[in-house]
């Protein structure tokens, strides 16, 4: 109950912070992009990781305003990045099935773009498989929406939701993100690794790009390569980063 209170102000306190995770080239190692992910920095308890609080977030609905602010800052931030380095990095932003739903998505989100002056391209939505496509109304038209804007859409935590090939046939996706419960099993379980081939596969043919998630060991990123997906995102290459300590990453990497 505290923690709800305390959620409810740590907007307006200034105690939520973006992190970001590079995403790699598969071939070349270089930073392509960068995953926001967002963390409560809580006077007493310290960081509090979004598994936990983002479902609390979702149930009183202050996602919509939190999801807000993150969305902002990051575009603030890879905007700024953009300015100083040029190196075209692409952002990607989680959005949770709450926002998906809201009716004046697309105002937010172009919003977020005019006032910081991030290129759409630049932008890339992360939506999670487990939002039911029939449940959610508005998706489809406020994923065509944000496609018009010229904004990315991925498809998050791919393989684990029930509807993954209805998703791909019906949303307008460019890219999916194998979920890290397949990468963790590349060298352990044949099951697994042939879901992977074949999820590499079927994207390519479908024309979307495939980003791993969660890879740690130089052997989840051979056979990754091997087998051709197209950028690598996990602890092998970095932490999600506080948003000064990336910055000097980029930096050292000029
Ligand atoms: O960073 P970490 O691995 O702890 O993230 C845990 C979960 O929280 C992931 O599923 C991630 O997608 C989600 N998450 C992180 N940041 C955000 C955010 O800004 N918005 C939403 N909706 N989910 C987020
Ligand atoms: O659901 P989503 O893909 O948004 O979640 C990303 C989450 O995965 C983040 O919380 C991030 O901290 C976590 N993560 C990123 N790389 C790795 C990794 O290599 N291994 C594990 N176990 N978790 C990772
Ligand atoms: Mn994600
Ligand atoms: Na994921």
């Amino acid at each position: 109950l505290a923690l709800k209170s305390g959620l409810r102000h740590a907007e307006h306190k200034g105690e939520l912070r973006v992190f970001y995770q590079p995403q790699v080239d598969a071939v070349t190692e270089d930073i392509v992009g960068m995953e926001a992910l967002v963390r409560w920095e809580h006077p007493e308890l310290g960081f509090i990781g979004p598994g936990f609080f983002i479902p609390l977030a979702e149930e009183t609905g202050l996602i919509v305003s939190i999801g807000e602010w993150v969305l902002r800052a990051a575009c603030r931030h890879a905007q700024e990045w953009e300015r100083r380095f040029g190196l075209g990095l692409r952002l990607g932003v989680n959005l949770s099935a709450v926002q998906l739903m809201q009716p004046n998505l697309l105002e937010m989100v172009s919003a977020a773009l005019d006032e910081s002056g991030l290129e759409a391209n630049l932008l890339e939505m992360e939506i999670t498989e487990s939002i039911s496509i029939k449940a959610a109304p508005n998706l489809v038209e406020n994923l065509q929406g944000l496609h018009r804007l010229g904004v990315r859409i991925a498809i998050d935590d791919f393989g684990t939701g029930a509807a993954s090939l209805d998703y791909l046939r019906k949303l307008p996706a460019d890219r999916i993100k194998i979920d890290q419960s397949f990468v963790k099993n590349i060298g352990v379980d044949p099951d697994d690794e042939a879901i992977v081939r074949a999820t590499i596969e079927m994207a390519h043919r479908l024309k979307r790009g495939v980003v791993a998630e969660g890879v740690e060991t130089e052997q989840h990123m051979e056979f990754l390569r091997a087998n051709h997906c197209d950028e690598l995102q996990g602890f092998l290459f970095c932490r999600p980063l506080p948003q000064p300590v990336f910055e000097k990453l980029l930096l050292e990497r000029q």
